[in-house]
């Protein structure tokens, strides 16, 4: 079977590991952590098309001092999801930042920014401009919330989508 490795990029306390555990819990995971501080998660999803493949998932693990920008991290990457806690700016102004060094390590790849924790409405703090302004550079931006489960399959499926037609 096809596999792909995806990285989760984005700040800490973003939401990164729950929208892996919210993702893999619905279904069959292997899991298991490496000596490097990197956590692993597989999931075979199937395409619109049909065809399966298999989704290799790395996430950072606890408070290490790997960086998701780390080009050791990043090896081997088909494609990666950038998350912003939506609640938090800062997270949003790194992500744009990180987007930048991740192409610089591994040229480029197929991702989507991701706007968790979607739930928190009324401590938003992006902006209708913001999500614009990197829908006209033709970068696709989704809305989750890990803790509801909303948005989560769609956004690991859509970068699946995206990094088999790449
Ligand atoms: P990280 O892996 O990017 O560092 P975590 O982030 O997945 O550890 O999440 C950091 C905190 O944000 C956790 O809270 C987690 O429960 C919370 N969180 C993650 N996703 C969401 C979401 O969609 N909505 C809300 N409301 N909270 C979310 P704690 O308190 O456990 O540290
Ligand atoms: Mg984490």
């Amino acid at each position: 079977m096809l596999q792909k490795k995806i990285c989760m990029i984005g700040d800490f306390a973003v939401g990164k590991t729950s929208l892996v555990a919210r993702f893999v819990t619905e279904g069959f995971s292997d899991k298991y952590m490496t000596t490097v501080g990197v956590k692993i998660d597989t999931k075979i999803v199937t395409l619109t098309g049909g065809q399966e493949v298999k989704l290799i998932l790395w996430d950072i693990a606890g408070n290490d001092a790997l960086t998701t920008a780390a080009t050791s991290y990043l090896r081997g990457a088909a494609g990666y999801l950038l998350v912003v806690d939506g609640t938090r700016r800062p997270t949003w102004e790194s992500a744009l930042q990180l987007q930048k060094a991740v192409m610089a390590a591994i040229g480029e790849k197929p991702f989507i920014f991701l706007l968790n924790k979607s739930d928190l409405s009324e401590q938003w703090e992006i902006t209708k401009s913001m999500v614009n302004e990197q829908l006209a550079q033709g970068h696709t931006i989704i809305h989750t919330s890990a803790k509801m489960g909303k948005g989560v399959e769609q956004a690991f499926e859509e970068l699946a989508e995206k990094m088999l037609v790449s």
